[in-house]
């Protein structure tokens, strides 16, 4: 693991197909340089490659990584960020190659980058955990047991079993430390969800806020709970979800709101299944609002991408409210397209920002509730 503690130097570099809508890749390419901020990193360049289809070996090509080697002796480079999922042993293999020209440079595809985030943003025990299985079951036994092989050989070769190899190795500890993670997970879970149990016991019900990330998400909850809670205009500012509470009038009861982490698109499904737990108690609450910055020009395509993470999750996602948020950023906003489109799902705008709006959530969360109940 690099040391986060100083200011890191990072080369982020694009794999870009020339077939493809050069629009949808510069959103991607803001996209990554927006979670490097968010880590803290320094962008000192920017490389972009132009490419149908990446190079099997070294997932960039022989000739960019002679040019991305100098680049990172010349700018100090401490890591260089591939922007997109690569496979493990790509990364591994340009690693080795990039050494020859820094022998420190580390190598992260855009997953990686993002459990670094995740890492960095991480208050509870549960999220550290969480991240750590992520992590494991992102890197898969081979990778991971790497390092843990290499210091058993340093200890000694004739620890192991006989004809225990080093492969075999790799998988039991790998699979030991997940066991270990996980039946710990569990517990933190299960004492969460004798909480909710006890809360639902107790009549309450339960409103949950999903969405991209940095839609305005803990922005909203605070405004509806009175929670000063961290809102930032960076990726995955929330890690942890949190619970508060929210008075309705014509119930005579408060109800349970959560507030989580974002999504994110090319988030691989082994690493939502570490969140799992989090996510599922807060995405089968009664009602889900989804929050929609709508001054990004990406909305539509945040949008799918929410909705399909939370039907891969089990959730009927028929029922949700879209909120779009942050109108006060957006002049031109079409509103009858949205109203068309998105009809179904009655949606709402607002500003948080403004304090414009935020009546019309409270009586759609109360409309619904009245509904079902
Ligand atoms: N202009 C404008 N900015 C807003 C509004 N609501 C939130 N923001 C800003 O958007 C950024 C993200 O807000 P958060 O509430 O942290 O967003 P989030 O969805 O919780 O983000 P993550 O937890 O990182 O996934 C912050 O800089 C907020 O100040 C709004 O109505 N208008
Ligand atoms: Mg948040």
């Amino acid at each position: 693991m690099l040391e986060l503690k100083k200011r890191l130097n990072v080369l982020p570099v694009h794999l870009i197909d020339p077939y493809e809508n050069p629009e949808a890749s510069v959103y991607v390419g803001e996209e990554l340089e927006s979670l490097i901020a968010t880590l803290g990193g320094r962008i000192t360049d920017r490389v972009i490659q132009k490419m149908e289809r990446p190079d099997g070996a070294t997932y960039i090509g022989r000739g960019k990584v002679v040019e991305v080697g100098k680049l990172i002796k010349e700018q100090e480079v401490d890591v260089i960020v591939l922007n997109a999922m690569v496979k493990p042993r790509q990364v591994h293999v340009l690693k080795e190659r990039l050494q020859k020209f820094k022998p420190d440079i580390e190598v992260w595809d855009r997953v990686d980058l993002i459990l670094h985030i995740f890492e960095k943003h991480a208050a509870t025990q549960e999220a550290k955990l969480q991240i750590e299985l992520a992590r494991m079951n992102y890197m898969g036994p081979r990778i991971y047991g790497m390092g843990y092989v290499m210091s058993r050989q340093g200890g000694g070769i004739g620890t192991l079993g006989v004809g225990e190899t080093n492969t075999e190795l790799m998988k039991r500890h790998w699979r030991d430390e997940k066991k270990k993670i996980t039946d710990e997970l569990k517990k933190i879970s299960a004492s969460r969800q004798r909480q909710l149990d006890q809360r639902i016991r107790a009549g309450f019900k339960t409103v949950s806020i999903v969405g991209y990330t940095n839609a305005g998400k803990s922005s909203l909850f605070n405004l509806l709970t009175g929670k000063g809670k961290l809102a930032k205009d960076v990726l995955f500012a929330t890690l942890d979800s949190s619970v508060g509470k929210l008075y309705i009038e014509e119930l005579h009861k408060e109800v349970l709101i959560t507030d989580t982490i974002g999504f994110i698109r090319d988030l691989p499904p082994l690493l939502i299944s570490a969140f799992k737990s989090t996510l599922m108690e807060s995405i089968h609450a009664d009602v889900l609002l989804h929050v929609i910055d709508a001054s990004d020009p990406e909305m539509h395509t945040k949008i799918k991408v929410v909705t399909e993470i939370l039907s891969e999750l089990g959730r009927n996602t028929d029922e949700v409210i879209y909120i779009f948020n942050k109108i006060d950023a957006i002049h031109d906003l079409d509103r009858t397209g949205i109203l068309q489109q998105y009809g179904q799902f009655s949606p709402l705008f607002i500003s948080v920002k403004n304090d414009e709006g935020i009546a019309s959530v409270k009586e759609s969360i109360t409309n619904r509730l009245m509904r079902s109940t």
